[in-house]
């Protein structure tokens, strides 16, 4: 039965055979400060990532990215940079970042590295000497500084508001104390966008993606890879910058020259693409001889349709970009299909492959937004006066989601702890939120705070394990006991257990290569495909995002359920199951 439904089906996507790693890594995002702590500080740091990389070669990925550890301010998690070729005291030295890599490498796992190329921190030398320095000097020229509007000059020099909330400019007060220049921002005003026109700019930067290459790293995650040109003139554009939702295009139509669905003068400029080219030759020279794209770039470019997003894969640009489009689709079985769909065929009219991501150090963690009342819905962070997630049913969608992205070809990013079935934290004191964005708004947003709790290693230890002191950089919610890896590993139906087998069996059956078959004939809420290999015979995917149970084909034999199935002829709702 099962045979005859392959048969009958839309094909949407060929499998391939690749030796290069990145067209079908797994990817774990470690957030470095709330990963493990080995100092007590109560930040998490390098030698505790590498202390614990076991978990990760236990869990079954490929590689990971570590997002910033860089010197900084921290007034945006790191992602506020002073200079990108040491380390910050909080996270350790660079020769902690050494034997990271080499531990990593020892264990078969690439280590990718975060690059923030659109603004420095407001402490960087570079910053420090263009506000010493006047208008129009060469010091200024390396960011975005504009006189005012207004006789006095008063007045934002155009009216652009930044992702993080509130106006994207800031006046300084120039050197002899009188109100000066402006200055742009598309983030905190602690982070000064950097001037990409300047071919200083251009070359630091290269410099530094040597740098860690020299040190042996297989690639960089680029921040906001959309941003760094903007059009000429710095024009107007009232609307508030709104990251992409999801991002389908509205005809379908394919064409990698069709317009952004939302242009904004600061971002998905064409000039970016050039920048890129130069990099993917950088990245180039560290090819061992007679081997080619062995390492990667992966671009965090929040652009839509997908097709917009295509074009920073072109094959001389990224290997890879995030699909933010797959992860803010709401929990709707039609609305993946289309993501999906559409997805994999942007990517395959570049030659590049798809990628899937559920959550990161931005956004709600999926379980959690799987379980609101409108699920899917992404809120900036949530309150505990908000409508409240319902944990046991997010969870479990969480789950079901995580079944079909990783049963899906290409690339797919895990975050850390949602391994572990993490929730997001819902209900952390103002005091303690640190992101900027509940600065920016007045509180209006609660941020990103909750995604990035301390992980809980062990339930009975103080802090659950994650620093020898007990000491955690942001409280964690005492019912995190259950969610501890020691009170998951080694059973059957913990969320652990779960995403270690579902990687095992992903990797053994080769899915990151597969082909892609929509299924038909089956239910408007079930997303039913068919993942077939290049060689060997693989899985009948099935996916019930809808409420009520459905039967399960005869003579079907599951290989993996996202949660147990009490009948085995029924597929309950919220359920995802893996099928030989
Ligand atoms: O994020 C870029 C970005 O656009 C996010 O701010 C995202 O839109 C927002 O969080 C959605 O809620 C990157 C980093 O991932 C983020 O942590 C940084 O704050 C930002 O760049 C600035 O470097």
């Amino acid at each position: 039965m099962l045979q005859n439904r392959v048969m009958t089906t839309d094909r949407v996507h060929e499998p391939f055979v690749t030796d290069e790693w990145w067209r079908t890594a797994v990817i774990y995002q470690v957030y470095p400060r709330s990963f493990a702590d080995s100092d007590g500080d109560g930040h998490g740091d390098l030698p505790g990532i590498t202390a614990r990389l076991d978990h990760l070669a236990a869990l079954g990925v490929d590689a990971l990215w570590l997002s910033p550890f860089y010197r900084s301010p921290m007034k945006d998690g790191g992602y506020d940079v002073i200079d990108y070729r040491d380390v910050d005291p909080l996270f350790g030295t660079l020769a902690d970042a050494d034997a990271l890599i080499a531990r990593a490498h020892e264990l078969g796992l690439r280590v990718i590295v975060d690059v923030v190329p659109n603004h420095t921190s407001a402490q960087h030398p570079w910053f420090e000497a263009a506000l010493a320095a006047p208008p129009g000097s060469p010091e200024r020229d390396r960011y975005l500084f504009r006189d005012g509007k207004g006789e006095q000059g008063q007045v934002e020099p155009n009216n652009w508001i930044s992702v993080l909330g509130a106006p994207a400019w800031t006046r300084i007060t120039e050197a002899d104390g009188t109100p000066g220049q402006w200055y742009c921002h598309l983030f905190d005003a602690s982070q000064p966008d950097l001037n990409w026109a300047h071919p200083k700019v251009r070359a630091e930067m290269e410099e530094t993606l040597r740098f860690w290459l020299r040190r042996g790293v297989d690639g960089f995650r680029v921040d906001v890879a959309h941003a760094l040109i903007k059009a000429d003139g710095l024009p107007d554009h009232a609307k508030r910058v709104e990251m992409a939702s999801a991002g389908v295009a509205a005809d379908a139509s394919l064409d990698l020259d069709a317009p952004s669905a939302d242009p904004h003068p600061a971002f998905d400029q064409d000039g970016v693409h050039e920048i890129y080219r130069s990099w993917r030759r950088v990245l180039d020279e560290f090819d061992p001889p007679g081997e080619r794209h062995t390492r990667a770039l992966v671009a965090e470019a929040w652009v839509s349709p997908e097709t917009r997003l295509a074009r920073y894969i072109r094959p001389d640009e990224m290997q890879q970009a995030f699909n933010f489009g797959f992860l803010c689709t709401k929990w709707d079985a039609a609305a993946y299909r289309r993501i999906i769909t559409e997805s994999l065929a942007s990517c395959d009219l570049v030659g590049a492959p798809a990628t899937w991501v559920l959550s990161n150090h931005d956004v709600v963690r999926h379980p959690s937004r799987f379980g609101l009342p409108d699920p899917g819905f992404r809120p900036n962070g949530i309150y505990a006066h908000d409508p409240q997630p319902d944990e046991a049913l997010g969870l479990r969608r969480g789950r079901a989601a995580t079944a079909f992205m990783l049963a899906l070809p290409g690339s797919a990013y895990l975050y850390n702890g949602e391994e572990l079935g993490l929730p997001e934290h819902c209900a952390l004191p103002d005091e303690v939120r640190q992101a900027p964005e509940f600065f920016r708004t007045e509180g209006k947003e609660a941020g990103r705070d909750g995604c990035r709790v301390p992980l809980p290693w062990a339930a009975s230890e103080p802090g659950f394990g994650f620093s020898p002191t007990g000491r955690t950089w942001l409280p964690q919610p005492v019912e995190w006991a259950k969610y501890a890896v020691d009170a998951q590993a080694g059973v059957a139906t913990s969320t652990l257990e779960f995403y270690r087998e579902a990687l095992r069996l992903r990797r053994r059956l080769g899915l990151g290569g597969g082909g892609l078959a929509w299924l038909p004939g089956w239910d408007d809420k079930v997303l039913a495909f068919s993942n077939f290999p290049a060689s060997g015979p693989g899985i009948t995917v099935l996916a019930n995002l809808g409420d009520t149970p459905l039967p399960l084909p005869e003579c079907a034999k599951v290989l993996l359920a996202s949660a147990d199935l009490p009948n085995p002829e029924i597929l309950p709702a919220n359920t995802t199951v893996w099928l030989a």
